[in-house]
Formats: C-alpha cells, structure tokens, sequence
C-alpha cells in the first residue's frame, strides 16, 4: 500500500491557507508554545517552508505559567484582502480572547494585536462582502460584523448554522463567496475519530445557509483510512483556477485503539465541483522530497534560532539564550524538572513514525537533556548532570527514573531512536517504541531503556498538541553544542 503523507507532517493543525499571485501562505495553531503560529509559504501546496511564525514577541503573545499545556493559540484563519495578510485567532489563555494581526509580509513582523472583546468563544473567521463589510464568524456557529483596525463589533451576533442535527462541536467555520453562492464551511463531529467537514450554501455573507445534500464532505469515520481524524479544513484556489482543501487529520499506529503520537497534521486533497454547484473533497494527495524530509541540524553557530524552534509558554533570554558561550545553546532552569509548568525546554516537532535524535550535552554546571514531550504530565527523556546519565519518564502522576549509568567528565551525546515495534503484533501493541541511551565515540548507540510510545500519545494523554523532542535544562545551566533529528527508515 502506498503511505499517505502529510504535506505539513508532526504537530501541525487547524491549518488555514490563502493564496497571492503564484504564492500560498499557510498558519497552523501552536498551543502552549512560543513562538506562537508556525507561517509557510509554497509555490505548489504540497513543498512547504517555514518563512517565520506569527506571534514571535512577547508584546504579541503571553502564556501564563498557570495555563495548561493545550491552552493558548487556537486555529487561526489567514487572509488576504486590500493589500495586507490578516491573521484572526484565539488566544485561550486566561485574560485573553480573540486577537487579529496584520502585516504586508507574511515572513514578518506582525502587527501588535488587535484584541475582539465582542467576539465569543474560538475559531474566529474572516471575510469581505462586496461593500467592504468585515464578517468575523466563529464555532457555534455564529457570526459578527467586525471593525477589523479597532476590534470593535458592529451590530448584533447572529447564529448561522449548526451543521447536521446531533453532531457535536460545530467549529471552524470559513465563509467564501464563490460565484453566485456564499459558502460556510465547518467542522462538525468533534476533533477525534468522529472528526469531519460539511458545508452550507447562500445568497449572501449572513446567509440562509442551505446544507449539501452530500455532508458530511469529507470525513474518515469508521473507515480504515491510514489517515483518520480528518477535519478542520481550508479552501484555496490556486493559480489555475483548480481548487483545494488543506485539513488537518491524525495517523494513529498499533494495536486497538489506535495511537497517534505526532499531533494532528496538515494534509492536502483535490476539490472539484458538481453541476449543481457543490466542492467535492477528492483522495489526499502526497507529497515527495518535503523539507521535512531532511535531517534537521543545529550547532549554535548563529544568534538567531530556526523558526521551527519552539519552547514552552515563553522563550526568555535569560534562560535560553546562544550569546552566553559562541556555539552553544545555553539553557539554565527555572522549575526543577519538566513537570514543572515553566520548565525550560525548546524542541523540534517529531515529523516522522521513525526518527532519532541526538544532542551533545555538557552538563558540568546543572543538570538537563534530551526529552520526547507530550505535556509537562507526559514525556520521556535522557539527562545527565555531568557524573552521571539518567533515563526519565513521567506518565500521569507516575514519575520514576528507569536507568542510572556512571559516565566520564565530560560533554555526552544523548540519543534517542524512535521505532515501530518489533513483531510479534496484537490488538495491545502499541504505537513505538523510544529507545533512550548514549551515543558513544565509535558510533555505537548504548541503549539504557526502551519504553513504550503509547504514554506519549494523543490517546492517553489528551490535548490538542503532539510530541515535541528537544532540550531541557532541570537545574542549572547546561551547554548544548548541537541537536540533530533525522527520519529513520520506517
Ligand atoms: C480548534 C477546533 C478544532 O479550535 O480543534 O479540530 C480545536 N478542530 O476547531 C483546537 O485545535
């Protein structure tokens, strides 16, 4: 069987696209990581690189240490109208609300926010009717006329629609106005398994929306799909006139019930239209040779850190910083460990089933590592304190340290290989196996503990978000000279 791909794979979801000339731009949610909305341009919709994120200065996005990890920045809607990209969305933090930000180029920098206080709940939306009137609509699903310079409403709140009777959690409305019709596009079944996009029709921005005889347009639920989960989606039309959606969707692995581990993704699929004026969603469609695709590697050689960093609720130069020692990361703690909500930590999404992932530590002022994150409740990861390498995990309320080894002075190389399980497979397999250990010199990688990728999943843990590798520092100050993270064959 060919394996579907994700043209945005790892932790990438609530993707929402708009397209300038030959050019699409694409922004995904972050959560409760800094900086805030990864921001991606392609020329074909399928090769994506990451120009920059939106929200990159404190000014623009401030995450409480007390939020919760899956708090903060919701599914944001990208536009582009009268010359400016627009970028509508929620921050979920506590105190916060809705925000819109503008810019002339999309690599940045943003504007300061915009706040909505008259705009509910999540998943605002943007669009323009003809006389200019700006219509924020969001999950419910509801809508507002909006002031998009001043944040302020305009005249009262409607309801629109609430997709099919029954379903739960209508959200991620879109408006478009194409051709006669003005389409309202959601998504309906909530995020999980049951996860799907419908669509609504009519004359005009405020409706009477009429649903498709077809809904829901695109849903894998109770299908064998490698891909499930499928939902959340965004219409483009590109250049030549054909058009597409870009959606989020999961691929869990192992036995029952199915663990996915990456986060939701960004996939990619056909749109065509009925003679009676419907979009009908086609089969995903795969890219070849992404960005992804490449090893990722950095040795701290430059001040400026690659925009797929990302760290947990804040990035401060005080704790993490490459201007304290030329060509190293430095890191110095603030809690004690990852569980702690302010913990220091900045990673790289996994991307791939199977990968690994390297960091060369020196660990003679602190102690800190190598972690695989779901949450600051749920991650594995291999530290050391300069005497000593210990492998950590912390499941739930369950944190224990699974290996101890004695090493030399001395920088160490943490590793960890994320791998299928080895056969036999039954219906409790589970989705990987991590294996944590040293590299040492000769190339051979001493494997202290494997341990069973299921505690790090969607599945268990919970949330919105998916794993995230990277470094930490538990007390201290740690050094790191350089990071590596490669697929590995699957
Ligand atoms: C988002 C909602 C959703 O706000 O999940 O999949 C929520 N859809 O639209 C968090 O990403």
């Amino acid at each position: 069987m060919v394996s579907v791909q994700p043209v945005l794979p790892g932790f990438h979801p609530d993707p929402s696209v708009c397209r300038v000339g030959d050019d699409y731009y694409l922004a995904c949610s972050s959560f409760e990581y800094f900086p805030g909305i990864p921001l991606f341009h392609s020329r074909d919709l399928l090769h994506w690189k990451q120009i920059g994120n939106v929200l990159d200065r404190p000014e623009q996005l401030r995450l409480p240490a007390a939020m919760p990890s899956s708090g903060g920045i919701y599914a944001p809607t990208l536009r582009h109208h009268d010359g400016r990209f627009w970028l509508i969305v929620t921050n979920c933090a506590e105190g916060a609300g809705n925000l819109l930000v503008t810019t002339t180029d999309p690599a940045g920098p943003w504007s300061d926010p915009v706040w909505l206080p008259g705009v509910p709940g999540i998943d605002p939306d943007l669009a323009w009717d003809a006389d200019g009137t700006c219509w924020c609509t969001f999950a419910g699903v509801g809508q507002v006329a909006i002031d998009p310079l001043t944040g302020r409403t305009l005249g009262e709140q409607r309801r629109l629609w609430s997709g099919a009777p029954g379903a739960k959690a209508p959200e991620a409305p879109h408006l478009y106005h194409i051709g006669d019709h003005w389409y309202l596009l959601i998504a309906e079944g909530g995020t999980e398994r049951g996860h799907g996009v419908s669509v609504a029709r009519g004359p005009g921005p405020n409706g009477p929306f009429e649903p498709c005889p077809d809904n829901p347009l695109l849903t894998h639920r109770g299908t064998d799909h490698s891909v499930q989960n499928t939902g959340h989606g965004d219409l483009v039309q590109a250049a030549d006139g054909s058009w597409w959606m870009v959606f989020l969707g999961v691929r869990p692995h192992g036995g029952t019930p199915g663990w996915h581990v990456m986060g939701r993704e960004t996939f990619l699929a056909p749109v065509t239209w009925t003679d009676d004026g419907w979009p009908v969603v086609g089969e995903i469609v795969s890219p070849t040779g992404t960005a992804a695709d490449a090893p990722f590697h950095d040795d701290f050689d430059l001040a400026e850190l690659h925009p797929s960093w990302i760290s947990v609720r804040d990035r401060s130069f005080d704790h993490c910083t490459t201007e304290d020692r030329p060509g190293f990361l430095t890191l110095r703690a603030r809690g004690t460990s990852l569980d702690d909500p302010d913990a220091v930590f900045i990673g790289h999404r996994q991307q791939h089933p199977a990968c690994r992932a390297t960091a060369s530590v020196d660990a003679a002022q602190g102690v800190g590592g190598l972690s695989v994150r779901l949450d600051e409740q749920h991650h594995y990861g291999v530290e050391t304190d300069g005497t000593q390498v210990r492998v950590i995990s912390r499941v739930g309320p369950v944190r224990a340290v699974v290996a101890t080894v004695a090493v030399s002075p001395g920088p160490t190389v943490l590793g960890v290989r994320i791998t299928p399980p080895p056969p036999p497979h039954d219906s409790r397999t589970g989705p990987d196996v991590l294996s944590f250990g040293i590299e040492e010199r000769d190339g051979t990688f001493t494997v202290l503990a494997a341990l069973d990728g299921r505690y790090l999943s969607t599945e268990v843990a919970g949330g919105f978000t998916g794993r995230v590798i990277g470094l930490y520092a538990a007390r201290g100050t740690i050094h790191v000279d350089r990071f590596g993270y490669e697929p590995l064959p699957a």
